[in-house]
């Protein structure tokens, strides 16, 4: 293909030993045909052995006779190799996304299983052994019993259908050819292959603004190009053939739905969700979708913000709203998505979704989940985790990651979001006493789990910047297990991705993990400010280049001091999390200007002043890129040319526009606070 492998790049074991090891076991495989996903399973394994053995794997329909060893991929109830190495017990406890790939001497054969109680399970356990073969792993004792801690792990790919974009894509146009469909394009299934290589099991397909009024194009005569037509009955075929490629990858498509589709894409002069009319248009549309797609997933809706309606048009509210669409799809067993990210009255945003949320905790349906931003304003560098989280305790939730990096230098800057997400998933919200982190709020049950906003384009890499993957790597890996921690993920992305050069392994992961705090140094300054980044909506470098005087509002810099008092806020939090966040000395230095409004003066713990600290950053900031540049450079005999050069062109605009930022960032603080940098840079002579 003329697009990149990124993580199933199979590159040849060079290792004799290893390779031995593995040719004994692997190159003879008996796998069973049964069922879509075992079709996509040999096909892997096809191409994901024939590159990490050097030689083509033979399939076999029965267990190979005069072979030395093989690997076995199938039920245990037909194949006596699997009953040999697996317990019945031992499947009928296992959940159904499970597997276990464990090694086996059967008729003194040196053998690996793989199997499940489901053929999806054992589509996850190819994936698992081929990626513990890219990172060179031995297989001669291998036992591993997996199962995913949460549900629900969906990508949310805000296409913008019959546009040929991706709302905050940054990797080129949109790969779904809205036009063209329902034809397909090959790249389709290597996307489903990219997903379900991770554990991805939802995608919703398209934007959650599913109408624009307020942005260009959004005129009448461009209405057909609109989210919310998706909905019609001519447009159903072209989601089912999607669908139908995601299927076979374990994969359920959804879709965003405007919440006027009623009068949108129906006829009636209402969207009441107490209108029974509406109910019923609803329930019908749930029944021509499901003929469509006997499997769909449900609906994802964006209510009540940035101009999309919603439940507030007809003065109900959001457990009204979303119990609508609830009862339309609880007959074909779909789920609705509704997102607490809603604009409404209040001044300071971080409050509303709690106050609007919290309230109705209990009134939703079972299948509806409420889908939460990680923090309370806007995928923001860093942000304190959103208040919502250990809150609803009778609701389902499901948190909301951005895995384009919308705010953190799009496709331009390396910025590494797995520790960001750690670090959310860790937090505890003590909501049950301690020890009760909003990971476990997500996992193992119904209806729980994570959404991750996409990265993908039409880019031959992906996602824009060759780096980028591990985003989208990271995030299928944490949907999985929000437990791994961040070094495991890098170590195994960066082996897939680049080989397992151990000098490799360990630059690239060290400017992975670099990467993030670079960012947050010179856009933010580091203790917590918001939106210090150019808003000005319709051009693409939108979000992306410094303007801290446009939205004052939301970092509150003024002559006296900086930040934004936002006791509010942490008042909606658990004790002792209030306490911490309200108390100047007891808040972490990285919220600190998110939570309270301090003199520029104001000394930090270690003597530092605040605008010293800013400075300090901002110039550190700098320097860190500077550093992750040259440990690149150093790559340059270690990795391909191609990806070298695009990442190394990378790192040098990324070095530039860290300059531009820190000037920028600087400058403003100084011209409010007056008080010169204590090593002289700031003001600057020129
Ligand atoms: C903001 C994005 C905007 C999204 C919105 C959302 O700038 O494109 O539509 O979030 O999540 O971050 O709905």
């Amino acid at each position: 293909t003329d697009y990149d492998d990124c993580w199933l790049q199979y590159d040849a074991v060079e290792d004799p030993a290893i390779r031995s090891s593995y040719r004994t076991r692997c190159t003879h495989v008996f796998a069973s045909t049964e069922g879509p996903e075992l079709g996509v399973a040999r096909d892997e394994l096809r191409t994901g052995l024939g590159g990490l053995l050097g030689r083509d794997p033979h399939l076999w329909m029965h267990p190979p006779r005069s072979v030395d060893g093989f690997l076995a991929v199938g039920r245990r109830e037909r194949m006596a190799v699997v009953r040999a190495a697996v317990d019945a017990e031992e499947i009928d406890a296992l959940h159904e996304e499970g597997y276990i790939v464990r090694s086996v001497e059967w008729e003194g054969k040196d053998c690996i299983v793989v199997t499940a109680a489901t053929d999806k399970g054992m589509l996850y356990g190819v994936y698992h052994l081929l990626r513990r073969m890219a990172a060179r792993r031995p297989l001669a004792d291998v036992d591993i019993v997996e199962e995913p801690k949460t549900e629900e792990r969906l990508v949310n790919h805000w296409d913008n259908p019959f546009r040929a974009s991706v709302e905050r894509g940054y990797a080129g146009t949109s790969i779904f050819d809205w036009e063209q469909l329902p034809d397909l394009r090959e790249r389709y299934r290597d996307y489903a292959r990219l997903l379900a290589s991770v554990g991805i099991n939802g995608i919703v397909l398209n934007n959650v603004n599913t109408q624009k009024p307020d942005r260009p194009g959004a005129n009448p005569a461009v209405a057909e190009m609109e989210g919310w037509q998706l909905l019609r009955e001519r447009n159903l075929p072209k989601v089912a053939a999607i669908a139908s490629v995601f299927r076979r990858h374990g994969i359920r498509t959804y879709l965003s739905v405007n919440y006027a589709a009623p009068i949108l894409a129906g006829d009636l002069d209402t969207a009441d969700p107490l209108d029974d009319d509406v109910a019923r248009w609803w329930a019908e549309k749930a029944d021509e979708v499901y003929d469509h797609v006997s499997d769909f997933g449900g609906f994802l809706v964006k209510a009540d913000s940035e101009g999309q309606p919603g439940p507030y048009d007809y003065d109900r509210n959001h457990a009204e709203g979303a119990n609508l669409l609830g009862r339309a799809l609880e007959p074909h067993g779909g789920r609705v998505y509704w997102r607490a990210f809603v604009y409404a009255s209040h001044k300071d945003r971080s409050v509303q979704a709690y106050d609007t949320f919290e309230p109705l905790d209990g009134e939703f349906l079972d299948n509806v989940t409420v889908q939460i931003k990680n923090g309370p304003i806007d995928f923001q560098p860093r942000e304190p985790i959103s208040s919502l989280f250990g809150s609803m305790p009778e609701t389902s939730v499901a948190c909301e990651l951005q895995i384009t990096q919308e705010y953190t230098g799009q496709g331009v800057h390396a910025c590494y979001h797995v520790p960001l997400w750690k670090e959310t998933l860790d937090t505890d919200t003590y909501a049950d006493g301690e020890g009760t982190p909003v990971k476990d709020l997500l996992s193992r049950r119904e209806g729980r789990g994570l959404a991750g906003v996409g990265n993908v384009g039409e880019d031959p890499n992906w996602t824009g910047h060759y780096l980028a993957q591990s985003n989208l790597y990271g995030y299928g890996r944490l949907a999985w297990n929000p437990d791994l921690d961040a070094e495991t993920i890098t170590d195994e992305w960066v082996r897939q991705t680049f080989g397992n050069d151990p000098d490799v392994v360990e630059a690239v992961s060290d400017i992975l993990h670099d990467s993030w705090p670079a960012v947050l140094d010179y856009t933010t300054g580091h203790l917590g400010l918001m939106h210090m980044m150019y808003n000005q909506d319709d051009v693409l470098e939108n979000h992306y280049n410094p303007s801290p005087g446009e939205w004052p509002g939301y970092h509150g810099a003024s002559e006296d001091g900086i930040g934004v008092d936002r006791s509010e806020y942490a008042e909606q939090f658990h004790s002792p999390l209030s306490e911490r966040y309200a108390s100047v000395e007891d808040c972490p230095d990285e919220l600190l200007l998110f939570f309270h409004h301090l003199p520029w003066d104001h000394e930090l713990d270690d003597g530092t002043t605040v605008v010293q600290r800013l400075y300090d950053n901002c110039f550190e900031g700098v320097e860190e890129v500077r550093s992750m540049r040259d440990r690149w450079a150093e790559l340059d005999d270690r990795v391909d040319t191609a990806r070298h050069r695009h990442v190394a062109e990378r790192f040098d605009e990324q070095l530039a526009h860290a300059k531009h930022w820190r000037d920028t960032m600087v400058a403003y603080f100084y011209d409010h606070a007056g008080i010169p940098d204590a090593h002289g840079r700031v003001p600057r002579d020129d």
